[in-house]
């Protein structure tokens, strides 16, 4: 009796199996015909940026604050885990009731098919991956089922040929397995290899720019701990919806300027050079930046003014909003009159910190605006520019609840000393960044322990759009300190002091926080 539970038990544990081998050849053979048919289609991917578009937003917040840069990473994580499992219940289900695990596998074919095939980056062939991946893994799933009942079923009754049908089992079983690793990691190896935006990339050279931003002494605080003026690419903070970043050739590349417009224009990536680059610095902020956070940066970027490129094609009267499109079908919504307002320096940038744009910050082009939430200006891999109405268009995240609109609100944050980490007595400067384009700051105020607000030592501003270094000099007393910082800006208005949640327009309030002396 015991030997027949362990016996049951062990057949399930080969169902599972044989449910992850046809998994396996899913993912194999559907990364293959990626690679041959339709290169944007690897179903996990696809499946990917589906979950990405799909998830509501609280849990989106949930993921950037607790996996921050890694969130793509966990979703990858959690979806494998997803897979592995399904796979498992498909192979158990083909196992005591056929065809019940080949008809899952089929639902789960259709279901990732449609993810692919609505992608904004889709093929006419998109479809063919999931198809081919799913009709090898419903062909694998149906014969190792088939197998392994006949393994069982000769064990049961004792026949002499239970030997050979559990060798065939096993090897057919292990054949399938090792060919789908080996195809699909070769196939996926070989997608990243030839993802030439990276190549190309590094070997464009740019024009030198027409003008370059000129820094005036003192720009730039010498404070251990304090963000660096320029915040090199590297470090620059990453926000975006795409799980694989867009692989866009410059020579390829177009700028569609459309909508309401005297005329559609088409700019080629020479086109924009030709017209010449200038130099702009602007401190990039994004919506969800909590009080305190790291996602704000300032870079130098090279590009064109935005109302040079529109002028051409003359948006009509009644426009209020200009659409931008990513190549990955990411959108967002502008006032059309931040961008043709004499005074603001919106621009088609593609050069950050005097490199072309890196891939992830949108290569080849990109726009910055200073004074608007990066999600609502500064589309990455941007490809058209629509002219139209806040009343009649709606971009990527208007409908995930965040506002339509979402100027900038300005803030302060502490570099040094953080929070938690422990400082000795003495001289300790606290120090920090602070930032409100297009109006620049006037003042950084430091509470300590509820004392009086003293003033900060601020960096020489560059411009209205990029955030200005502070100090305060503090003779640090052995205990619990409570810092509070503030900033007001060259309106003569205070920073927020009320707390606000980043959606749906960004967060608001004074960073205070406590630090230790010993
Ligand atoms: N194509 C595309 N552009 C995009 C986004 C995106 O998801 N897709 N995110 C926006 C957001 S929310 C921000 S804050 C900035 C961030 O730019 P960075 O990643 O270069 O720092 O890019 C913006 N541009
Ligand atoms: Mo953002």
């Amino acid at each position: 009796m015991s030997t027949h539970t362990t016996t049951g038990k062990r057949f399930f544990f080969w169902a599972a199996l044989s449910g992850l081998v046809g998994g396996a050849v899913f993912l194999a053979v559907a990364e293959l015909a990626a690679l041959i048919f339709a290169s944007t289609a690897s179903p996990i991917l696809a499946v990917g940026s589906f979950v990405i578009d799909i998830v509501p937003r609280p849990l989106k917040e949930f993921a950037i604050t607790t996996f921050g840069e890694y969130d793509k990473i966990a979703l990858l994580a959690g979806l494998g885990i997803a897979v592995v499992v399904a796979s498992a219940i498909a192979g158990i289900l083909e196992y005591v009731r056929p065809p019940l695990g080949v008809i899952a596998l089929f639902v789960a074919g259709i279901l990732s098919g449609a993810a692919i095939v609505t992608r904004a980056e889709a093929t006419t062939l998109a479809f063919v991956p999931p198809l081919l991946g799913t009709l090898a893994a419903a062909a694998v799933l149906f014969l190792l089922g088939r197998r392994l009942r006949a393994w069982r079923d000769a064990r049961k009754s004792g026949e002499e040929s239970e030997g050979l049908d559990r060798r065939r089992f096993l090897v057919m079983t292990g054949l399938a397995g090792a060919s789908a690793v080996i195809v699909g990691v070769a196939s996926r190896a070989v997608s990243a290899a030839t993802s030439s935006a990276d190549a190309i990339r590094r070997a464009l050279k740019l024009p030198a720019p027409k003008s370059t931003v000129p820094i005036p002494a003192g720009a730039e605080l010498d404070v251990p701990g304090i963000s660096p003026l320029f915040t090199p690419n590297a470090d620059f903070y990453r926000v975006d919806t795409a799980l694989t970043v867009p692989n866009v050739d410059p020579s390829t590349w177009k700028l569609v300027i459309d909508g309401m417009v005297d005329k559609r224009v088409e700019l080629s990536f020479q086109d924009l050079l030709d017209m010449g680059l200038d130099e702009y610095a602007i401190t990039l902020t994004c919506v969800s930046n909590e009080v305190g956070g790291e996602l704000v940066g300032n870079a130098k970027w090279q590009g064109v003014r935005l109302r040079d490129v529109l002028k051409m094609a003359g948006p009509k009267s009644g426009a209020d909003m200009i659409l931008s499109r990513s190549v990955d079908g990411y959108t967002a919504s502008t006032p059309l009159s931040a961008v043709t307002d004499e005074n603001i320096d919106a621009i088609l940038a593609v050069a950050m910190n005097g490199e072309p744009l890196p891939p992830e910050h949108g290569f080849p082009v990109r726009m910055v605006i200073p004074g608007l939430y990066g999600y609502v200006s500064a589309t990455k891999w941007v490809t058209e520019l629509k002219i139209t109405t806040f009343a009649d268009d709606e971009a990527y995240w208007t409908p995930r609840g965040y506002s339509a609109e979402a100027p900038i609100k300005f803030s302060s944050r502490v570099d040094t000393p953080k929070s938690g980490t422990p400082v000795k007595a003495g001289k300790v400067p606290i120090a920090g960044v602070a930032w409100a384009q297009t109006v620049g700051i006037e003042r950084v105020e430091v509470s300590i322990d509820n004392g009086d607000w003293i003033p900060a030592k601020l960096s020489t501003p560059i411009n209205a759009d990029t955030w200005v270094q502070w100090v305060v000099d503090w003779d640090a007393t052995p205990g619990t300190h409570y810092v509070a910082v503030r900033a007001i800006n060259k309106d003569g208005d205070m920073q927020i002091e009320e707390r606000a949640a980043i959606a749906p327009n960004g967060s608001s309030g004074w960073q205070r926080s406590l630090i230790s002396v010993s």
